[in-house]
């Protein structure tokens, strides 16, 4: 993604002036940088996904704003209830020594972390906001390891262009662009408010995205996939949200 300039796109985009074959070389090349968002809506919506691209390109490096520690909300509001599955009981009784993020698809080392494992990267912990599409929201401090870290350390391989991330919990999943998965807030969390992740935020491990909103942040995740397109994922359009009207991409 880093060859391609907001130069180029633009110009792309204003061949497109010329007809509807210079939009769709524009649209084609955005496509191969990863700057589609999976539930496009094809040439109809080429114009909206431009705006979408050049807006990716322009904002891939921000960072999600971080708050002070007296910030950290008293009563953080955990949405929903703990997966109700067997394996997820299990585990959660053996203290989850034996969960496992098992990390596959386009990478040259696949692998599978235990918690230990992944508290022994290098950890990260940011006070970020959490905000639910349906109004209500809390900051805390969130701890983990960079996506990044976890990505090099099983050689993520240069045509990937999404990750996806699977929960234990039946039906949650979603997937992130590599934008997003390289970006240094984006983290496999395991810690919240300087102790272990709660049961009800998601533990024992977490997906933040903080720059997205709260159903991009799927809990209870047990693993990754690294791919280079969305078809064969649910519908292909990037996660479930999208089947039930959401946007795959949820910025804020
Ligand atoms: N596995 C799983 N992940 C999930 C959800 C869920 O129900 N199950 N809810 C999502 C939604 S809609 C929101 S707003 C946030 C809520 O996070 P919280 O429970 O920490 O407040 O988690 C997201 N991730
Ligand atoms: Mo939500």
């Amino acid at each position: 993604m880093s060859n391609l300039t907001r130069r180029k796109l633009f110009t792309a985009g204003l061949a497109a002036t010329a007809g509807a074959s210079g939009l769709a070389v524009a649209v084609r090349l955005a496509d191969r940088y990863g700057l589609i968002p999976p539930d496009h809506r094809g040439l109809y919506g080429a114009g909206e996904t431009l705006t979408y691209a050049s807006q990716r390109l322009l904002t891939r490096h921000s960072l999600a704003r971080e708050f002070p520690r007296s910030q950290i909300s008293k009563a953080p509001f955990a949405n929903g209830t703990p997966p109700k599955n067997e394996d997820y009981n299990r585990l959660r009784a053996g203290s989850f020594v034996d969960w496992r993020v098992d990390v596959g698809g386009m990478v040259a080392h696949p692998a599978s972390f235990s918690l230990a494992e992944l508290r022994s990267f290098p950890a990260r912990s940011q006070i970020t906001h959490l905000a639910c599409e349906e109004g209500w929201s809390f900051i805390a401090e969130w701890t983990g390891v960079p996506l990044s870290h976890v990505l090099s350390a099983v050689g993520a391989l240069p045509q990937a262009r999404y990750v996806v991330y699977f929960s234990i919990q039946k039906g949650w999943w979603d997937s992130v662009d590599m934008a997003d998965a390289l970006h240094p807030q984006t983290l496999l969390t395991y810690g919240m408010n300087g102790g272990e992740l709660p049961v009800g935020h998601g533990g024992p491990v977490r997906l933040r995205v903080p720059r997205q909103l709260g159903y991009k942040n799927v809990k209870y995740v047990t693993r990754l996939t690294v791919t280079d397109s969305m078809k064969g994922f649910g519908k292909g359009l990037g996660s479930a949200p999208p089947e039930g009207g959401y946007a795959w991409y949820a910025g804020m």
